[in-house]
């Protein structure tokens, strides 16, 4: 029998597989209300079930352990099904096991997303059946398809960390900054687990800008900065634009494309890579990534207001992200008023304090990081507002030209579900009385 644990998006995605499948098992989650309960009581998935504590006596008749990618490795039955060599896996390595056409694995801190769905959207453009799945918020088991030609997989680290085979064709790192420090004893062991993607690789994607995968052999590269004579794709700025290349031919410009900033062109010439490497054709690559207006959250434009432009990157849970946004806004604006904080990430913030002295008129904090971040921000004006409300009508009272940037660069649980809802009430305020 096997053991499901999470009912969240994940474990639902697998009982629906195994209640399919006629393949027994149990299902069990930690806490006594998780998100998807109502889901599986209405789909008649919970024959065998438990809720609250996790107990030893779960493991009775297991062969192995299907687990959700939120459960840390430091949760008790995790050492119990270790203790007994009971096998546990992702649903990455379960899918795998089930998936008929190639898949593409794509990982990194940021910029995941993003890639995967561009891909993804460049595959369908090439006219292949292509299905995008996986971390992004669409459950692998709940994609498997007979019709699919191409799986495109955002897989977290979380998602590798349980995954013991698969199969990719081809798989990228995007790149590696200090993330989810709260899960990993350090950030060599974070650092092991987004590179572990490459063993599962057939034919492995390389961003020579990112110092932590250079030594790793590869069979396509991509750079912006480390630009050699083996770079399928490369970008140089020049004046300002960046010129996109196959080799030394040009293919566009920054300027073509309809998302901002240098980490774009990036994920940009991932995409490309991975595309060439499975065999999509170049120009309706170029035509796809001309017209892609990049995932909602995402340094998102929103409205112009009274010349004002208003950008929704919730999405930015890190200090890097938020540095990222800043960078990518600063080459367009010389005005910029940012709304940032919650809940601070275990990582170092110097660095974007130190940008925020430079290219920010004014900043608004909300959240539970506001007072140690108001510390620590010098050279320019810092406000602290109780809501998202309060920090759309002070940006509002401020900037008279320019941007308006929400990056928060942290967590939104303290304040909101998730990035989504932080996202959707920061919009829903910039409409507001207008
Ligand atoms: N749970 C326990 N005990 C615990 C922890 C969790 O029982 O100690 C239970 C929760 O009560 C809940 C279930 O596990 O019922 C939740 O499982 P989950 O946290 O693994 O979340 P899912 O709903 O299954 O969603 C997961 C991913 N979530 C995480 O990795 C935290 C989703 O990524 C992903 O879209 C989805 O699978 C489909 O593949 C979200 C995410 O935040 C967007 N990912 C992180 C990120 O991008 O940084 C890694
Ligand atoms: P992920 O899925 O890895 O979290 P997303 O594509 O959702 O990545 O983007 C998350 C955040 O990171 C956004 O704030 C976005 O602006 C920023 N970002 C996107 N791509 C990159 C990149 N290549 N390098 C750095 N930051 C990026």
């Amino acid at each position: 029998m096997k053991l499901i644990l999470g009912m969240g998006l994940t474990g639902l995605s697998v009982a629906r597989f195994f209640s399919s499948n006629n393949i027994d098992y149990r299902i069990a989650d930690s806490r006594l209300s998780p998100p998807m309960l109502g889901k599986c009581k209405k789909e008649n998935l919970l024959s065998d079930y438990h809720l609250g504590d996790w107990q030893e006596s779960l493991l009775d008749s297991i062969t192995e352990i299907i687990i959700s990618p939120g459960i840390a490795e430091t949760e008790a039955i995790v050492g119990w099904a270790r203790l007994q060599k009971i096998p546990v896996i992702s649903d990455i390595e379960l899918f795998g096991r089930h998936a008929k056409a190639p898949i593409i694995g794509i990982t990194g801190s940021n910029g995941k997303s993003t890639v995967t769905q561009l891909l993804g959207e460049m595959a369908i453009g090439s006219s292949k059946n292509a299905v995008i799945c996986g971390n992004i918020g669409k459950p692998v088991m709940e994609s498997l398809s007979d019709e699919a030609e191409l799986y495109v997989v955002e897989l977290s680290s979380y998602q590798l960390d349980y995954t013991n085979n698969l199969n990719l064709l081809t798989g990228v790192v995007t790149n590696i900054t200090p993330d989810h420090l709260d899960r990993y004893p350090n950030y060599d062991v974070y650092i092991a687990s987004k590179l572990n993607l490459y063993r599962y690789c057939q034919y492995s994607v390389i961003n020579l800008d990112e110092s932590l995968v250079q030594g790793i052999k590869g069979d396509s590269y991509y750079a912006i900065e480390e630009v050699t004579q083996s770079c399928d794709f490369n970008a140089k700025k020049i004046d300002g634009i960046y010129k996109i290349y196959q080799g030394k031919d040009i293919l566009m410009t920054s300027d073509d494309l309809m998302v901002l900033g240098r980490h774009n062109v990036e994920n940009v010439l991932a995409a490309l890579t991975l595309g060439q490497q499975v065999g999509l054709s170049v120009q309706e690559m170029i035509q796809v990534a001309k017209s892609f207006t990049g995932l909602p959250h995402r340094l998102e434009w929103v409205i112009n207001l009274n010349g004002v432009d208003y950008y929704n990157d919730s999405k930015s849970t890190s200090a890097i992200s938020t540095i990222t946004a800043i960078e990518a806004l600063s080459d367009r604006y010389k005005s910029i008023v940012l709304i940032a904080g919650g809940i601070a990430k275990k990582e170092d913030y110097s660095k974007l304090f130190q940008l925020i002295s430079e290219k920010i008129d004014a900043v608004i904090l909300i959240g539970e990081s506001g007072t140690l971040f108001s510390q620590q921000i010098n050279g320019c004006p810092v406000s602290i507002v109780e809501s998202m409300k309060q920090a759309v009508i002070s940006s509002k009272a401020i900037a008279k030209e320019g941007a308006i940037l929400l990056s928060p660069g942290c967590a939104s649980f303290d304040m909101f579900v998730d990035f989504n809802e932080r996202g959707e009430v920061f919009k829903r305020h910039v409409f507001e009385g207008n």
